[in-house]
C-alpha cells in the first residue's frame, strides 16, 4: 500500500470509529453529537512556563502571567509527539516530569540525569506514545491511553516535594482512537488535605447543563491516602471510566480509593436520570471531609437554575477545558 493509500484507510478508520462510538453513546443518552478521539501520529509543540504565584504558590501555564494550579490539560491521542519548551522564570531549579508517556532518559526531569532547569532556564522535554500492538515475542505491549499528569520533580527535594507543595502539577490525557471525546474536561488534585491547592471548604466548583458529557480527571499528590467521591453519579472503574458494552466487566462505582501520584479519570452525562442539583464531591474519609475537602459539581436546568441551590460562597466556580 502506497503512503496516500494509507492514509486514506486511516481516515476511513477514524470515521468508522466515529459512527460506532456515536451507537455507543446514543445508549447512554449523550445525543449524536458526541465526537470521537481521532487517530494519532501528529508531532506536537507546547510552551510551558513555571511562574510564582500569589501565597506563595507556584504554577504551569502555557503563557507568561497565566500559570494556575493545577497546570493546563495536556491532551494529545496515541501515537502524538510533543515537544514541550518548558522556561523555568523561578528563582530555584524546577523540571517537568511525566507520568505514563514515553520519555528517554534526558526528558527524565529529574536532578539525578541533569534534565531539570536552572532558575531562568529552558529546556525541551519529549514524551511520545504508542498503541497498543503486539511484541516480536508474541505478548501484548499496552498503549499509553490513560489518564496520566506531569508534575516537578527538583523543587524543595530530590523528588519534588516542594514543587509539588505549592502546585507545580497538572493532568495529561492520552486518547485512544475512537474513544468519546466529552464537552468539558474538569481537573481535581487531592493534594495533601487540599483540593487543587485551594483552602479548605471553597471548592473548586464545576458547572454544566443537564445532558453535558462532562470529564473529570482525578489526581493525589502529597502524604495522604483518600476516597473519591462523586454524588448523583457513577463511572466503570476501567481506562477510560466508561462501559464498552453489555459485557464490560468492570465494575461500576462511585467512590475510590487513592494515594500519591495515582491518577484516573471518567465521563458523566450531568444529571442523568437524576435532574440538576448541586451535586457534592470529596474525600469520604470523614475527618478530611469535614476538614473541607469538598467541592461541588452544579449541574442546572436548560434554564439555568439549580433546585435547592443557594450559593454560599463568593467564590467563582472553576473555568472548564472547552472543546
Ligand atoms: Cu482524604
Amino acid at each position: 500500500m502506497d503512503r496516500r493509500g494509507f492514509n486514506r484507510r486511516l481516515l476511513l478508520g477514524g470515521a468508522a470509529a466515529t459512527s460506532l462510538s456515536l451507537v455507543a453513546s446514543e445508549a447512554v443518552g449523550a445525543g449524536p453529537t458526541a465526537a470521537a478521539a481521532p487517530v494519532g501520529g501528529q508531532v506536537r509543540h507546547l510552551k510551558l512556563y513555571a511562574e510564582k504565584l500569589p501565597g506563595g504558590q507556584f504554577g504551569y501555564g502555557f503563557e507568561k502571567g497565566r500559570a494556575t494550579v493545577p497546570g493546563p490539560l495536556i491532551e494529545v491521542n496515541e501515537g502524538d509527539t510533543v515537544h514541550i519548551e518548558f522556561e523555568n522564570t523561578l528563582d530555584v531549579a524546577a523540571s517537568l516530569h511525566v507520568h505514563g508517556l514515553d520519555y528517554e532518559i534526558s526528558s527524565d526531569g529529574t536532578a539525578l540525569n541533569h534534565s531539570d532547569v536552572e532558575p531562568g532556564g529552558t529546556r525541551t522535554y519529549t514524551w511520545r506514545t504508542h498503541a497498543p500492538g503486539r511484541r516480536a515475542d508474541g505478548t501484548w505491549r499496552a498503549g499509553s491511553a490513560g489518564y496520566w499528569h506531569y508534575h516537578d520533580h527538583v523543587v524543595g527535594t530530590e523528588h519534588g516535594t516542594g514543587g509539588i507543595r505549592k502546585g507545580l502539577y497538572g493532568p495529561v490525557i492520552v486518547r485512544r482512537k475512537g474513544d468519546v471525546l466529552p464537552d468539558a474536561t474538569h481537573t481535581i488534585v487531592f493534594n495533601d488535605m487540599t483540593i487543587n491547592n485551594r483552602p479548605a471548604h471553597s471548592g473548586p466548583d464545576f458547572e454544566a447543563t443537564v445532558g453535558d458529557r462532562v470529564e473529570f480527571v482525578m489526581i493525589t499528590h502529597g502524604e495522604y491516602y483518600h476516597t473519591f467521591h462523586l454524588h448523583g453519579h457513577r463511572w466503570a472503574d476501567n481506562r477510560t471510566g466508561t462501559l464498552t458494552g453489555p459485557d464490560d466487566p468492570s465494575q461500576v462505582i462511585d467512590n475510590k480509593i487513592v494515594g500519591p501520584a495515582d491518577s484516573f479519570g471518567f465521563q458523566v452525562i450531568a444529571g442523568e436520570g437524576v435532574g440538576a442539583g448541586a451535586w457534592m464531591y470529596h474525600c469520604h474519609v470523614q475527618s478530611h471531609s469535614d476538614m473541607g475537602m469538598v467541592g461541588l459539581f452544579l449541574v442546572k436546568k436548560p434554564d439555568g437554575t439549580i433546585p435547592g441551590y443557594e450559593p454560599h460562597d463568593p467564590h467563582e466556580p472553576h473555568e472548564p477545558h472547552e472543546h
